[in-house]
């Protein structure tokens, strides 16, 4: 099987990661249903809400850890759209009046504004059920590992993930967290998703040894956070268009974030040393681990 080539590994990062965007970009347009095919409308709006958009950190970070135990490219594909399918749902459901109410998203009207609400809704049931169908196929990988893998997404978007923190971060609208809750919310909102898709990346490929996916594991967790943190300052440092989503929202909705708890300057020394945390998580993997290396600047780093 194709695995990370000899000339990938030299590429220059920026190289790296539009070839893994590019790659990624394509297989999701294979994975998802044809626009013409029946119900035309539904699937038209699935492939809007997850072409064409996105910075694409989930997929990179399979690909990226992926290069720990290296993995097939084809298989990290399947895994890496896989958690992008359900960002997107995730995205989409976000959107919708009854969570976060906004009409932009990626620079272009959001789903439910661009189609309506019910279709927004089944956009992101169809898009979930899809992450978990391509996982399921029969190709993707051994049984054991297969399972293991879908149990691992399956719980990190489900109430003790992802949608657990959205509903913990509904509930603290206009409320003052400590950072201890502040963590969670984020760790489950943000961060479960996040290392789901570096634990998938490190489980494609050959098998790690315990210590070495109990490192994976704590960058996993720091990279989670640390994009949250940068998440929250960009938030009310950039502009809607740098965004390409509504910038401010925020503190207009009275959101607790690590600005609105630790101000801005703080945030940013929290975020380089999570940043740090992370980088030193990945030490015992040497070269192996360059481009998680490369991606968690490039988090830290990020304008939008
Ligand atoms: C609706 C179950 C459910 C969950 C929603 C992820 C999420 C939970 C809400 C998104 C709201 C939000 C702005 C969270 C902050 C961090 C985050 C996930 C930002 C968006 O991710 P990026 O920057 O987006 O990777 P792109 O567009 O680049 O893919």
């Amino acid at each position: 099987m194709d695995t990370v080539s000899g000339a990938a590994t030299r590429l220059l990062f920026p190289d790296w990661m539009r070839g893994v965007q590019g790659r990624v970009e394509t297989a999701l347009a294979r994975q998802l249903p044809a626009a013409e095919a029946i119900p035309a409308r539904l699937h038209q709006a699935m492939r809007y809400a997850t072409l064409n958009g996105g910075k694409r950190v989930r997929p990179l970070l399979v690909f990226a850890a992926g290069e720990l135990s290296e993995a097939p490219l084809p298989r990290l594909e399947v895994a890496a759209c896989a958690v992008e399918l359900i960002h997107s749902y995730s995205l989409v459901h976000d959107d919708m009046p009854c969570m976060d109410d906004d009409v932009l998203r990626r620079g272009r009207p959001t789903c439910h504004v661009e189609y309506d609400e019910a279709t927004a809704l089944l956009v992101g049931d169809s898009l979930q059920s899809l992450a978990f169908e391509i996982l399921a196929r029969a190709d993707f990988a051994d049984g054991p590992r297969q399972l293991e893998m879908l149990a691992l997404l399956a719980r990190a978007s489900g109430s003790c993930g992802m949608a657990g923190g959205q509903a913990i971060d509904l509930a603290a609208v206009g409320r003052t967290l400590d950072q201890p809750e502040l963590e969670l919310m984020h760790a489950l909102k943000t961060g479960a998703l996040i290392r789901a898709a570096v634990l998938l990346g490190g489980l494609c490929g050959t098998a790690l040894g315990a210590d070495e996916r109990d490192s994976l594991d704590r960058f996993a967790k720091r990279a989670g956070l640390l994009f949250q943190v940068v998440d929250d300052i960009l938030d009310c440092t950039a502009s809607t268009v740098t965004l390409g989503k509504t910038a401010g929202k925020d503190a207009a909705a009275a959101k607790p974030t690590y600005v609105s708890l630790m101000g801005l300057e703080r945030a940013r020394e929290f975020a380089a040393d999570l940043g740090g945390q992370a980088l030193a998580a990945l030490s015992s993997f040497g070269e192996r681990s360059r481009r998680l290396v490369e991606l968690t600047d490039f988090i830290t780093q990020r304008k939008f």
